[in-house]
């Protein structure tokens, strides 16, 4: 007979059976993301038919106002969670303060970008949700509490919206895919134990750029692009504009994923606190790296909530190898 397929349920149940002290709420919290998914899964699958049904972007048939994609995202999680119990604090890219919950008391903070790559949704390429969950100590989500570094997240993960929706995340005990079952509406075990090769033969950034890379950065990618057989050069270039889809490649495969500094802008793009940081802690859980180009991303000490920071993350020698570039050993 063949094998019954594991839920993200029963997955979940099991891991926290080797942990006697859980209350079992973090379950729920990740069951919950997981609700998150399938709603925003939904949505995504007629984002281009909107035009045709004759919604401008401003007011549908309906009389609703057609909210851009990024804020029915952003509105979900707060639905979600607001009275969930689980979570005293939802912070967002989309929202310039974090949202408190409705129960202040609860032990999580949950801070998400609840759409990555959203430039992507008229023209039909992946999307993505990542989500970073602290414990809070005193209940109260205040500012400081969610401020912390990346090696304090006790959970991470992301939902890629691809040609079918997976959600991979760790609770520090490696990293694990689900794929969702869209007839049953449920998110099978897929990808268990993920681990990155150690080096691969994809990088993947945006090369519009170049010209604005400090020169250590512009040199590492000349050299992927040299053909040398024995070191698996040159390099492929894949970039889909959208964060988690090209981390979700590299993280499969091998290979490398740069947003870095720029010389007018040293601090790069991509968020922190739940960009970075989640990413981080993903690709480390499966035995890869993940920097600045000068320091460890889960090392860095957080000053705002919305700050930026460059990455560089995927296989632990080809992340090696730009650092050296970076700092100036190659
Ligand atoms: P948006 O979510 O604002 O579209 O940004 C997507 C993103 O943060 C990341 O998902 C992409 O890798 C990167 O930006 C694309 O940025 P460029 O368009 O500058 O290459």
């Amino acid at each position: 007979m063949a094998k019954f397929p594991i839920t993200l349920s029963r997955f979940i149940i099991e891991q926290q059976a080797a942990h006697p002290e859980a209350t079992g709420e973090f379950s729920v919290l990740l069951t919950q993301i997981g609700l998150v998914g399938k709603m925003i899964a939904h949505d995504l699958r007629r984002a281009g038919l909107n035009k045709i049904l004759g919604t401008t972007g401003e007011t549908n048939v309906q009389g609703e106002i057609v909210k851009k994609l990024d804020q029915i995202a952003n509105d979900t999680f707060v639905r979600v969670f607001e009275h969930s119990g689980l979570v005293c604090v939802l912070a967002s890219e989309e929202m310039e303060k974090p949202l408190k919950m409705v129960h202040e008391g609860a032990r999580y903070m949950l801070l998400v970008d609840p759409l990555d790559g959203s430039s992507n949704t008229d023209v039909n390429m992946p999307l993505g949700a990542i989500f970073s969950i602290r414990r809070s100590r005193t209940g109260q989500s205040v500012e400081d509490e969610l401020l912390q570094k990346g090696t304090e997240q006790i959970a991470a993960g992301y939902v890629l919206y691809g040609a079918s929706t997976m959600l991979v995340f760790t609770v520090g005990q490696g990293v694990h895919g689900f794929t969702l079952e869209p007839s049953i509406g449920e998110y099978l075990l897929s990808n268990e134990n993920i681990r990155i090769p150690s080096k691969g033969k994809v990088y993947s950034v945006n090369e519009g750029n170049y010209h604005r890379w400090p020169a250590g950065t512009q040199r590492y990618l000349d050299y992927l692009k040299v053909q040398d057989k024995p070191s698996g050069r040159p390099y492929s270039g894949r970039y889909s504009g959208c964060l988690v889809a090209d981390v979700h490649r590299i993280l499969l495969g091998g290979g490398i994923y740069l947003y870095p500094g720029e010389k007018d802008k040293p601090e790069g793009k991509l968020r922190l606190m739940y960009e970075g940081n989640p990413l981080a802690m993903v690709v480390e859980q499966a035995g890869g790296k993940a920097s600045t180009g000068t320091m460890r991303i889960l090392d860095v000490e957080p000053k705002a909530l919305h700050q930026r920071v460059p990455l560089i993350i995927g296989s632990a020698e080809d992340v090696s190898l730009l650092e050296d570039y970076v700092q100036g050993r190659a």
